[in-house]
């Protein structure tokens, strides 16, 4: 049977051996829901980057360059890291060069794995599906903050395992337990998050509407997978 794991930050990527896993990786708030809807309003490819010069320099080469910084939009970048940015055809068939936080940096630190795919609660049922009928056993690798673990990237592994409950078995104590946190905060994922670290720190950037927007379920059915470091749709 294939097996299902959960990695809570990126700086415990050393525990597991990715090698035969499929890696989903999410930053629920908000990188990996930008680029979800980014690639469900027709964008042809998103090039993931964990530095900012290499993200800005690619301005040049025809990309729109895009990410934030504690939260922030960068100056000089022409997109920030809300989902209502990457909506319409402002997106449609452009290249985007996207850095952010702990997003990217979670991506660069899985890219090693059979394959990459990029998951958040908006396209929830379209990765559960691609798990469910792959060959692969899986990790889940939550971007947290900054090394430290976070509540929604967490909730969103545990709403895979608990998805994938009769097909795919836990590896360890971390998909447990992610699934009971999940089980417990279903009815309202915006209440529970209401005291999380990082919604407090966005609602000091005043963007509830992103909060709301990011914890809402299968808005989407796209998949972005990494290849050879470039996000595309499967
Ligand atoms: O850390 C990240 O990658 C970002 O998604 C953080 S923020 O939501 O833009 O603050």
């Amino acid at each position: 049977m294939k097996t299902i794991d959960v990695c809570l930050s990126p700086d415990l990527m050393h525990l597991y051996d990715v090698s035969n896993r499929t890696v989903v990786v999410v930053d629920i708030l908000r990188a990996t829901s930008c680029m979800v809807t980014a690639f469900a309003h027709g964008v042809e490819s998103i090039t993931p980057f964990s530095g900012l010069d290499a993200c800005r320099a690619m301005n040049t080469s025809g990309f729109i360059t895009s990410g934030e910084r504690d939260g922030k939009k960068v100056d000089g970048f022409d997109k920030g890291n809300s989902p209502f940015e990457y909506m319409g055809d402002a997106v449609r068939g452009k290249k985007i060069a996207f850095t952010t936080t702990n997003g990217t940096q979670a991506i660069e630190k899985s890219k090693d794995a059979k394959k990459v795919l990029i998951g958040s609660f908006l396209n929830l049922s379209s990765v559960v599906k691609y798990l469910l009928f792959g060959e692969n056993s899986v990790l889940i690798v939550c971007a947290g903050w900054k090394g430290k673990v976070n509540l929604e990237d967490t909730l969103f592994a545990g709403a895979v395992v608990e998805k994938l409950k009769n097909h795919i078995e836990p590896d360890c104590d971390a998909p447990l337990a992610a699934q009971h946190l999940y089980n417990q905060a279903k009815n309202n994922m915006v209440q529970f998050l209401s005291t999380s670290s990082h919604v407090r720190r966005l609602n000091r950037l005043n963007i509830h509407k992103d909060i709301e927007f990011c914890l809402t379920c299968d808005q989407y059915n796209v998949v972005p997978r990494l290849t050879q470091g470039i996000l595309k749709l499967v």
